[in-house]
């Protein structure tokens, strides 16, 4: 089993007892990128039991302590950035550049969240009574479930598992099948750092045979989740019949505004950054552009030229923009979206092939792909595509723009480009989203702010920042009467 990649269990790294196991390939090349112990219910119930176990002494080892794991965490991440950037940009495709961000992201959140073990702030007030003092203080809730996306595989876990941890709870983690290495990697370096046995788990495998049984397992009151917005309905229902507490980060159909006093050459960069910057793989990402029809022409003619002229390839090359999409069923999707969209009427501007030409013939490639004069109703300016396809849908108007803007059924991430203050400040009052950027793209969000979106996006929690704190402790409200009597608060008062 040596090239096998294990679970984590209690400690110990450990094949599945199903023997079974599954590969990954590059996206990229098709090499064979890694072979992986494929799991199930039984694995789940072992991994529950000692995430469970070492809750009981976990959850009272001091918090400024559990920080300074996450400390060295971070530190070792930092050594590890480049090794780790090329081992995501092998299991998945986004671009070497954009896989240091993705470590770096990891490695801010473990700074953060290091930092909290020394904060966890409560409340104190004051007391109706006299000689009674109340307060308040965070505790943390148990097992944490956590089942994360392959589009960030070392940024999304960290956002899970390093809030969860600082605040006192113990973690079973699944991650996506298309990227449990940079998962697997991230446990080593808790390992390194002195993360005890048992706190953190790794349970490797499908969303039916892994996935499932960990967010109906009776011992695992809190399940984190990020993927599609189908999946994460499901899953709320589930975690409602066992009353479990779950956040939820699911799709986006994110808009840029640009307006006729824009500046369209930074428009331009916002737009194809966010557009394209992780093969369009991001929640994030840009996919509508609401332009004024005063610069509608212009700013089509630059985004095609831009996009038409941009390097496909191997994201380990560093003179490639654009990696592979992840899966060749990721590769079908986007490319039905560029039929739909064409059958619809929209204009094909640049891009809309599956691109096959030498190398990229190995792996899954399409080009960056634009439409215009795309209208609010079709279905390539309302579903989520994740890829690299980019709707333009003219306006006359600001309020055009925002109606537009908040008519689809997500609200992850806005923005919009204008040098009117008057138009920003607009934008930031009447966009709803849980993300708006005032002249940069949809991407971009950075660790100590909440994450997250509305409407169809969310369920109302946040990852991220003190919000994170918030998801994973529950309050404990404290009254310590020291009169010595028997006082009634709202009856015996002055
Ligand atoms: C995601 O797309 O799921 O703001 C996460 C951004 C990144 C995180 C994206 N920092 O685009």
């Amino acid at each position: 089993m040596a090239d096998v990649f294990l679970n984590y269990i209690g400690g110990e790294w450990k094949p599945s007892h199903t023997g079974k196991t599954f590969e990954r390939r590059n996206p990229a090349t098709g090499e064979l990128d890694g072979v992986y112990t494929s799991s199930d219910a039984q694995d789940v119930d072992e991994a529950v039991a000692a995430a469970k176990e070492a809750f009981t002494t976990w959850r009272l080892t001091p918090a400024p302590k559990r920080g300074e794991i996450l400390f060295t965490v971070a530190r070792i991440l930092e050594e590890r950035k480049e090794a780790l950037a090329r081992e995501m940009t092998a299991e998945m495709g986004k671009v070497i550049s954009e896989a240091r961000g993705d470590v770096q992201e990891a490695i801010d959140m473990a700074y953060y969240m290091a930092g909290e073990g020394r904060r966890m702030f409560g409340q104190t007030t004051p007391s109706e009574l006299r000689n009674k003092f109340n307060m308040s203080v965070r505790k943390p809730i148990g097992v944490c479930g956590m089942i994360t996306p392959w589009n960030f595989p070392s940024a999304i876990p960290s956002w899970k598992m390093f809030p969860a941890l600082v605040t006192g709870n113990t973690v079973v983690i699944k991650p996506a099948t298309f990227t449990p290495k940079l998962v697997i990697r991230l446990v080593e370096v808790l390992i390194e750092a002195g993360i005890p046995a048992g706190v953190v788990n790794v349970v490797l495998g499908s969303g039916s045979a892994v996935g499932e049984p960990l967010l109906k397992h009776p011992d695992v009151p809190v399940i984190s989740f990020t993927g599609s917005t189908e999946t994460g309905k499901q899953v709320a229902v589930t975690a409602a019949e066992f009353n479990k507490r779950v956040t939820l980060e699911m799709g986006g159909k994110n808009a840029v505004i640009v307006m006729d006093d824009a500046n369209l050459d930074l428009a331009v960069d916002g737009i194809l950054w966010g557009a394209f910057g992780t093969t369009g793989q991001r929640c994030t990402a840009t996919s509508r552009v609401i332009v004024h029809r005063a610069v509608q022409a212009e700013l089509a003619e630059k985004l095609a030229a831009r996009a038409s002229v941009m390097t496909l390839g191997d994201g380990l090359d560093e003179s490639v923009d654009v990696g592979p999409v992840v899966s060749a069923g990721q590769l079908e999707t986007v490319h039905s979206y560029v039929e739909i969209g064409k059958a619809e009427g929209a204009t094909l501007i640049a891009g809309g092939e599956i691109a096959t030409d030498g190398d990229l013939a190995k792996g899954f490639f399409h080009q960056p792909t634009i439409f215009d004069n795309v209208t609010r109703d079709m279905r390539i300016a309302n579903e989520e595509i994740f890829g690299p396809v980019l709707s333009l849908i003219p306006v006359d108007s600001l309020d055009e723009a925002i109606d537009i803007a908040n008519s689809v059924e997500y609200g992850l991430s806005a923005s919009i480009f204008s040098q009117n203050v008057n138009n920003a400040f607009r934008a930031m009052q009447d966009i709803n989203t849980g993300i708006l950027y005032v002249n940069a793209g949809t991407t971009g969000a950075e660790i100590h702010l909440p994450f997250g979106g509305t409407k169809g996006t969310g369920n109302g929690h946040r990852e991220a920042g003190t919000a994170a704190v918030d998801f994973y402790t529950e309050w404990q409200s404290i009254y310590v009467d020291y009169s010595g009597k028997l006082q009634r608060a709202q009856l015996d008062t002055e």
